[in-house]
């Protein structure tokens, strides 16, 4: 049984029971452990959507100067594209098709920003405008059809929520190209794995930063 609600909630099914089990939101679940989010306040899913860009930057902030057009092999994203990536289907596919334009993506060439430093702020000014954006979108309008990046209608905060998950894949090729260079990267809630083990079981003391 569903549970809808203005919050973004998190629901699972125990024994056909459902449990809500955190302020994000499920809609249906076929079996005890399928859990699907529903997006339907758009100041909760910007508050989200943010801490989302800010761990993407602490690894985009990791990229060596020198290894920004660096990649793993032929026909692969560079280290800059993927972040230019990130930007440019986020302003560009995303956000415009979810206020009601169409896919306007033009690729993720070095010509859109050259050197680590630029690619940041090419970033950033992406991030920026898609929020401006966001923030003009009603609740309501996240109920609404729009179009995806070939066309093909879908509800607005389906929409979004892909937009999340694009930019967490694309990420976590950057944090496997940068481990494969070498290089030393941030962990994803401020605890190693070798971290999380020691302390599971404790008595809380400081929460998981989402
Ligand atoms: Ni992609």
């Amino acid at each position: 049984m569903p549970v809808h609600g203005r919050s973004i909630q998190v629901v699972t099914v125990n024994r056909g029971a459902p449990v809500v089990v955190s302020t994000w939101g499920s809609e249906e679940c076929v079996c005890g452990t399928m859990v699907l989010m529903e997006v339907t306040s758009i100041q909760s899913f910007l508050d989200y959507f943010s801490k989302i860009r800010e761990r993407t930057m602490r690894v985009v902030a990791c990229i060596p100067p020198d290894k920004v057009e660096w990649r793993a092999a032929a026909g692969k994203f560079t280290l800059g594209d993927l972040a230019r990536h990130i930007a440019a289907t986020e302003r560009n596919v995303f956000v415009e098709c979810a206020c009601g334009g169409r896919n306007c993506y033009a690729g993720c060439g070095r010509e859109l920003a050259e050197g680590r430093d630029e690619v940041v702020r090419f970033m950033e000014r992406m991030h920026s405008e898609s929020m401006d954006m966001l923030t003009r979108l009603s609740d309501g309008k996240l109920r609404q059809k729009c179009q995806s990046a070939d066309g093909t209608p879908i509800t607005t905060w389906k929409l979004l929520r892909s937009m999340v998950e694009h930019e967490v894949h694309h990420r976590g090729e950057l944090y496997a190209y940068l481990g494969a260079l070498g290089v030393s990267v941030p962990p994803l809630y401020g605890f190693t794995s070798e971290q999380l083990r020691e302390i599971a079981g404790r008595p809380a003391e400081t929460g998981l930063r989402y």
